[in-house]
């Protein structure tokens, strides 16, 4: 025992700084993730996947932040191909300028974790080590260096190319998760209904007579294919319930009753707005303070269902916690999109901590392309356990000092648990016959 720590019935109780930091970080850099909202794909889709130098630096983080700095048109930009795009951010964003923004080190920490030049001139280099790996192993190495054990995916119903995968006769590989989509029926009502009528279902654009029963139809044989863990959508800004439109009634007549019938958590992702600047295709959507209230009505008006909600503005943040005080049927999650910065992970992440204690999921990577698993986990990695170690620390001022063991409970929590708990997935074999 060293003079850091007391003996206690629970391991020894971290009492000096030093060594409390620094087992903090061990243990939050080693916790196995599940990575509940993602736009990733097992790989049985194929070429849905997205990996390697040419999709990392034509993330639409980093087009936008070109568009900043690079003298070009967005009809030229667009009119090249993606590895012409590429090398058009590579110099701008690397070469020509420092790259501090968030999404820039990004790919600092992707090419470094893999021993590549990280302030090379081309992509030469980065090219060649991504076309020489093989896609299964190179995935497992991924998720080894991430630390995420499982991924949550994004699936469209309506998307035809996923179709083909969940219509087929094979299975997925069991490190993906399925999550229903609903943006679609939801934010399109109009293009959906015609959609369906189209697949033969019989609705109507007024979501009157049969609709609500033909919609609730198809979700139960999408749900019956993908076995989701949840259904999910991302909202305007503007988003209110009740509200007298479309998305209101789909909302109170088809998703509320599936998920009670399905007992499938309802995931809300508020406060985008959509081409904010169309130009720029899919970097032009921006972010609006939404209301938190809505998402407090359905919590109140349907105490049966669970859902998941992360609001884009930094201003929804602290409404967000004092409503999840109130619903023990909302759980918070992740630090979304423009929100996914060191300076404001932490300042949510503390905000949680202090109002919530450890009842919330910590973050999502929102990935895009498999590489960004290693940079979005490191990086939050960071941000939790220095924020975690001052919460130790002001507990051990107040007069108690944590052991290991309730560090690596925490971690686990927020880092699994509490969303494992929430879409009734049972815990890593390894935990359950821990306990
Ligand atoms: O709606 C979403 O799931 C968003 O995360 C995406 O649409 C967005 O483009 C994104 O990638 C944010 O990280
Ligand atoms: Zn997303």
């Amino acid at each position: 025992m060293t003079s850091s720590v007391i003996e206690s019935r629970g391991g020894p109780r971290l009492t000096e700084r030093e060594e409390l930091r620094r087992q903090v970080s061990e243990v939050v850099g080693a916790a196995p993730v599940f990575d509940m909202h993602t736009h990733l794909f097992a790989p049985e889709f194929g070429g849905l996947n997205l990996s390697g130098i040419d999709e990392l630096l034509t993330y639409h983080y980093l087009v936008a932040e070109t568009f900043r700095s690079a003298e070009v048109s967005y009809e030229s930009f667009w009119r090249m191909s993606k590895s012409e795009q590429a090398d058009l951010v590579w110099r701008t964003l690397f070469v020509e300028h420092t790259p501090v923004s968030e999404a820039a080190r990004g790919v600092v920490t992707v090419l470094d974790s893999f021993g590549l030049d990280t302030a090379a001139e081309d992509l030469k280099e980065a090219r060649a080590f991504f076309r020489e790996q093989d896609a299964a192993s190179h995935l497992g190495r991924v998720l080894e260096l991430a630390g995420v054990s499982d991924v949550v995916m994004t699936n469209d119903p309506f998307d035809a190319r996923e179709a083909r995968v969940w219509e087929g006769d094979g299975g997925i590989d069991r490190r993906f998760h399925a999550a229903l989509r609903m943006d679609g029926l939801l934010n399109d009502w109009e293009g959906s209904a015609a959609a369906l009528q189209a697949r033969g279902y019989e609705v109507d654009r007024g979501v009157s007579g049969k609709t609500a029963g033909e919609v609730r139809r198809f979700l139960d044989v999408w749900i019956e294919r993908m076995r989701p863990l949840y259904m999910a959508v991302s909202l305007p800004d503007d988003f209110e319930h009740p509200a007298a439109d479309a998305r209101d009634r789909v909302i109170r007549e088809v998703v509320l009753p599936t998920a009670r019938a399905h007992h499938l958590p309802f995931a809300l992702m508020v406060g985008v707005r959509r081409g904010v600047n169309p130009a720029l295709r899919a970097a032009g959507d921006g972010v609006g303070r939404a209301s938190v209230r809505a998402v407090e009505r359905l919590c109140a008006e349907n105490a049966g269902v669970r859902f998941l909600a992360t609001f884009l503005s930094r201003e929804n943040q602290h409404e967000l916690c004092v409503s999840a005080r109130k619903f023990p049927n909302l759980l918070p999650f992740g630090c979304w999109w423009f929100l996914n910065n060191p300076s404001i992970i932490k300042e949510i992440t503390r905000e949680r901590l202090e109002l919530l204690g450890t009842s919330f999921v910590a973050q999502h990577s929102d990935a895009r392309v498999l590489e960004q698993l290693i940079y979005k986990w490191k990086h939050s990695r960071r941000c939790l356990a220095d924020v975690l170690a001052d919460s130790y620390e002001r507990l051990l001022e107040s007069g108690r000092a944590v052991t290991r063991a309730e560090v690596e409970r925490d971690a686990a929590r927020l880092f699994d648990g509490n969303f494992r708990a929430w879409v009734g997935q049972a815990p890593p074999a390894e935990s359950r016959s821990n306990r």
